[in-house]
């Protein structure tokens, strides 16, 4: 699609406020793509609706998280920065390639099984079917690379399968993407069950760290993680709490494991928690501040939202031509 270089293609869902593990596994990585790629980051509204959101939120967020791009490093003028509602080339793809998708795939999705669990009262269609409007979300543009957390896995796969096997019925017409696990964004989990993921839509606010919070909320919510009744820290098979702040502090201070359990040999969780409530809060002080300034400026986040979306627009729309020809709908 683009003759000089590769596309990156990436989203978020404005379904909560953006938590560390939203930071890194995805967004921090963002930016490193930018010089190389041609980069498409969206914010995913139509992702977010398939559970139930306040209207007043769910705008809110889109402007947040908006700003949160920007504020981790995301220049505009470098990377197309838009919101997935504004392009409906979205929808009319993920239309399509829901007859390209098996009920059974859907079935096996370890999302759609927890969220269904989650939200037993509102098991709709659209949440079986997200994996198939991510799935348009990345061929629309002709997707090499994907950076997602390892969470995302799963749906990256399907969207490979649905990709070949439209390329086997029809021709080559999308470009089979591959998925950007950063090594150190990993799977961030919840600091009170570290077993489960954390997730901005956690109702336990002590599970999570966003990245807007203040200095005192994250070294408080590091003081009470919960860990284990051992003392040493040290990576380990049973110690969920300790490998997860053992992973966060690695994310944001580049320090292996071996040099985290040498500083803090015969030191104790409280220091290590410590530390790592410091870590995080003194990495995310500058994107808060950041983020300060650009969420005062609405004008302005929406210029960059209207400019994305007709970018966008253009690169999709050469996409769902293509499609049309190969399905046999007639053009006029
Ligand atoms: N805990 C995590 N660790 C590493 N990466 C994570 N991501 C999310 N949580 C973690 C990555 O963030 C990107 C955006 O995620 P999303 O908002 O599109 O959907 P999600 O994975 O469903 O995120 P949440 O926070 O869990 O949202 P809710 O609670 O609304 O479902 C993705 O690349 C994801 O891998």
């Amino acid at each position: 699609m683009f003759q000089d270089k590769k596309v990156v293609f990436s989203g978020v869902q404005p379904s909560g406020n953006l938590t560390i593990g939203n930071y890194l596994g995805a967004i921090k990585n963002f930016s490193t793509f930018s010089e190389e790629y041609h980069c498409f980051y969206c914010v995913v509204d139509m992702h977010a609706i398939t559970v139930r959101q306040v209207p007043a939120d769910l705008r809110r967020r889109t402007y947040e998280t908006l700003a949160l791009y920007m504020a981790a490093g995301l220049d505009p003028k470098k990377n197309t920065l838009f919101v997935q509602s504004h392009v409906p080339a979205h929808a009319e793809l993920g239309w399509m390639l829901n007859c390209f998708t098996m009920f059974g795939e859907l079935s096996r999705m370890t999302q759609f099984k927890d969220k269904s669990q989650k939200h037993a009262d509102n098991i709709n269609a659209g949440l079986f079917t997200y994996p198939t409007l991510m799935a348009a979300d990345i061929l629309l543009y002709q997707t090499e690379l994907v950076p997602v957390g390892v969470d995302q896995k799963q749906h990256l796969e399907l969207a490979r399968d649905i990709a070949q096997r439209f390329n086997g019925l029809y021709s080559d017409t999308f470009v089979v993407p591959e998925g950007y696990i950063a090594q150190t964004g990993m799977k961030i989990m919840s600091l009170a069950e570290p077993t489960a993921k954390m997730s901005k839509s956690d109702p336990n606010p002590n599970a999570i760290v966003y990245i807007l919070d203040s200095k005192d909320d994250i070294l408080r919510k590091f003081k009470r993680a919960v860990t284990d009744s051992g003392c040493e820290v040290r990576a380990g098979e049973g110690k969920d709490g300790i490998n997860n702040l053992m992973t966060i502090y690695r994310c944001f201070t580049g320090k292996t494991n071996e040099e985290i359990e040498a500083e803090f040999a015969g030191r104790g969780y409280g220091d290590f928690k410590l530390a790592v409530g410091e870590a995080c809060a003194d990495a995310l002080a500058p994107v808060r501040e950041e983020y300060t300034r650009l969420i005062a400026d609405k004008a302005y986040l929406e210029s960059v939202m209207k400019e994305g979306a007709e970018a966008a627009a253009y690169c999709a729309r050469k996409t769902i031509s293509k499609v049309n020809r190969k399905l046999g709908f007639v053009t006029l």
